[in-house]
């Protein structure tokens, strides 16, 4: 299969993210995209750096003052003090309820709370460059499939499905897989369906497209009731104006079996089949592996062979988007995994 990698994705790591009130190392770092395109070069697919500029996209999936923020912040944040080039920022306040977000604040972390939905997000020196690296794998992820291709890979990083119209969170900056479904829109795609798998709900890309009927959004992740991002991903969501009827949420309780997983996979493409898609993007997480440090679902890497499998019986164009997954040294071959299986 195709596969897309960045070797910007190196250039955004940062330190340290908080976890149960510590400062731990970053669960989303540069060594899983290594593990990835290993394991990719290991079993023969080949390996190309991006060919397009996604920029004409972005600023249809983003809004324009949040794409000039994120281009600029980590210049912003030296220009206050040069010593911060050491030191992460981080945001601590933010505009929830009653608080206007209309004024862009002239104080650096005001704008960057204004602009995130967590402080779970690190920026570092290459955030920018690595995003937008991994948005241009998007964007050639969906040329490749209008020139013929029957699917493309993107093993990039940071991930993107939690990213909004105008905020970071959850890791992600720049929402890569609705890059990508709307590249394919752009391309003369009619319709497109997202299928998002990551164990976490992908509260940024539903919000892209919960007012549209040409872009299905289907996810399987645990509960928010219980897990990350908490505020969105319930049964409930449906779509909205023209998007009612164009957003399937299934969630399962935490600690859900793998039994219960696949029979949501098979409500979830149903649905896609019923949209009648010209394309299919995979917001592709595998932090649904039993072995994931911070999730709950049980998957075992011959059950990602299966999730493939089961993907190319949809018979569709597909592009795979990597999202979360952060047993890093078992990321790989689950990876390949799905691969694999969906070229059996
Ligand atoms: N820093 C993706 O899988 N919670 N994002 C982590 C606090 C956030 C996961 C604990 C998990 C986000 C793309
Ligand atoms: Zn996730």
């Amino acid at each position: 299969m195709l596969c897309f990698h960045t070797s910007e994705q190196a250039l955004h790591a940062p330190e340290s993210e908080f976890f149960r009130g510590q400062r731990v190392p970053c669960f989303e770092n540069p060594s899983r995209a290594r593990f990835v395109e290993d394991a990719l070069r290991a079993a023969g697919h080949p390996l190309r750096p991006p060919g397009v500029d996604s920029r004409a996209v972005l600023s249809q999936v983003h809004a324009p003052r949040y794409l000039d923020f994120l281009r600029t912040a980590w210049a912003q944040w030296l220009a206050l003090d040069g010593a911060n080039a050491a030191v992460q920022p981080f945001p601590s306040v933010w505009p929830v309820r009653t608080l206007r977000s209309d004024v862009e604040p002239a104080n650096f972390i005001a704008r960057l709370g204004l602009y995130s939905m967590d402080n779970g997000s690190p920026l570092a020196a290459g955030t920018w460059a690595a995003a937008k690296a991994a948005a241009d794998a998007a964007a050639s992820a969906a040329q490749a499939l209008q020139a013929g291709e029957r699917a493309a890979f993107c093993a990039t990083r940071p991930p993107g499905h939690h990213a909004g119209p105008d905020f970071m969170g959850g890791y992600c900056f720049i929402n890569n897989a609705a890059v990508c479904a709307q590249a394919l829109r752009h391309g003369g795609a009619a319709r497109v369906a997202v299928l998002d798998v990551d164990y976490h709900h992908g509260n940024g890309t539903q919000a892209i497209f919960y007012d549209r009927a040409d872009v299905l959004f289907c996810s399987i992740h645990g509960d928010p009731r219980t897990e990350y991002p908490f505020y969105l991903g319930h049964a409930d969501e449906t779509g909205a104006a023209a998007g009612q009827g164009f957003n399937l949420n299934l969630p399962l309780p935490a600690r859900a079996g793998v039994a219960d997983w696949f029979a949501a996979l098979e409500q979830a493409l149903a649905r896609i089949a019923r949209h009648g898609a010209d394309a299919l993007v995979v917001s592709l997480g595998l932090d649904t592996f039993a072995g994931d440090p911070i999730s709950t679902f049980q998957l075992q890497t011959p059950d990602f062979t299966r999730l493939g499998q089961r993907l190319a019986r949809a018979g569709l164009p597909t592009a795979f988007i990597l999202e979360g997954g952060y047993a890093a040294a078992e990321l790989g071959c689950n990876a390949a995994a799905v691969l694999a299986g969906f070229e059996l």
